[in-house]
């Protein structure tokens, strides 16, 4: 059979390339991670093939006997890594499996209360531009202006005012731990359900180096490319009494034929996060970042809540002078990619924002460590210190390429 470069040049030039990229630059996006060759491979397997509406040993198609039993391990692996009673992997994506939710506890127009966007939420926790915030009826909570920490009092106020029928807890530019404990009493104090959108920690989650979410939530959604290091995707676990509406709301609810090879690749993800070297490579990725938030402290950087306790920093630019898409176009030309973020009570565009994200996820997998954190956090200080002077940002690049080169990663790979 022809290969990718004998079928279609053009497209294995620009996998090729891409490669390269994530051979030879930083990779410091918060979301971002190097899955495994063998979640790479079952996520381009022949299972790409099949159509498999249902779900295991319950499907409209025949010929599913193989599939099956990926979605059962898939399925098996994630109850057991969680403790969750049910799991849907069938679910494509983190904004999917956030509609499957919201659609099957809530009718159009019901009340959701979530943490604002400026302040670390994501858009599908109602933000108006998304699905989310054009069919039901939004409040927010934030976090302290001093402390940049969520205040668990306030979303209990006002959660007590607003009346949602749902809570959402859970972000993706929060770098502090979540005390689903609090969000529960805060859901109970009004008789609402309780969802925790764990997408950033799910893999800090299962290595045990953040609070589960299991016990006090009604739903739990994540994808499963972030810290989790699977395949791109996404699930949903919840509780036993919601089972059948979950399920029924992914297929036929939402979508059709499940992506059995990702589906593979889910199940290869959690294999890989069952093993005692997951659990290491977790918390060195909080080590990780902790140390990059000390030397960015020592280097005058104004981290929002004053350093972080996961996988992410999220730093407030404004003593710098620079905007966020400043920093982020010079850290580029100098091999270091993140991105531009908004900051708790911003004042400037999503384009624009006074701050960028910082995280450790994927030079953690590289195997970097604390020595390679102070040396990486130096040299983001270098570049925004002199934002003037190109010549730095030629000499920083020079000094990436030496240390990833020092962490290879994809040397092997088998993709053509
Ligand atoms: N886009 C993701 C992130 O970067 O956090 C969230 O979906």
């Amino acid at each position: 059979m022809a290969g990718i470069k004998e079928t279609d040049p053009e497209i294995a030039e620009a996998i090729g390339n891409e490669i390269n990229r994530l051979q030879h630059k930083l990779q410091l996006i918060a979301s971002e991670n190097y899955a495994s060759e063998a979640v790479m491979r079952a996520q381009g397997c022949v299972m790409t093939n099949k159509y498999a509406e249902g779900y295991p040993y319950k499907r409209y198609y025949g010929g599913c006997e193989f599939v099956d039993a990926a979605e059962a391990l898939a399925i098996e692996r994630a109850k057991k890594i969680f403790g969750a009673e049910h799991v849907n992997v069938q679910v494509h994506s983190g904004s999917g499996a956030n509609m499957a939710v919201y659609f099957s506890c809530l009718e159009m127009g019901d009340k959701i209360l979530s943490m604002d966007l400026n302040h670390g939420g994501h858009l599908s926790h109602g933000a108006k531009v998304s699905f989310s915030g054009k069919y039901f009826e939004v409040a927010h909570y934030g976090v302290g202006k001093e402390t940049g920490r969520i205040d668990y009092a306030e979303v209990e106020s006002i959660a007590r005012k607003f009346k949602p029928k749902l809570i959402v807890c859970g972000a993706s530019a929060y770098p502090r731990d979540i005390d689903f404990k609090a969000f529960r009493d805060a859901a109970d104090s009004v008789d609402a359900y309780l969802m925790a959108d764990i997408a950033h920690i799910a893999g800090l989650i299962a290595g045990g180096v953040h609070q589960s979410p299991v016990e006090h939530s009604d739903f739990i959604t994540t994808t499963t490319h972030k810290t989790l290091r699977g395949p791109r995707g996404g699930m949903i676990m919840c509780k036993e009494e919601f089972a059948k509406q979950i399920d029924k709301m992914v297929f036929p609810g939402i979508q059709g034929g499940p992506l059995m090879h990702a589906i593979a690749a889910k199940a290869v993800c959690f294999k890989e996060a069952m093993a005692p070297e997951f659990k290491e490579y977790q918390q060195q990725v909080v080590k990780n970042c902790k140390k990059m938030a000390e030397v960015l402290m020592k280097e005058e950087f104004n981290l929002i809540s004053g350093g972080t306790d996961n996988h992410l920093i999220l730093v407030d630019l404004n003593n710098k002078g620079i905007t966020g898409k400043d920093a982020e176009g010079a850290l580029e030309e100098a091999g270091i990619t993140l991105n531009k973020n908004t900051i708790p009570f911003e004042t400037r565009s999503p384009f624009i924002t006074s701050g960028v994200r910082i995280g450790t996820p994927a030079v953690t997998t590289r195997g970097m460590k604390e020595p390679e954190m102070e040396q990486v956090a130096g040299l983001i200080a270098r570049v925004i210190g002199n934002m003037e002077d190109s010549g730095v940002r030629e000499k920083v690049k020079d000094e990436v390429e030496e240390l990833c080169g020092r962490f290879p990663i994809y040397e092997d790979l088998k993709w053509q």
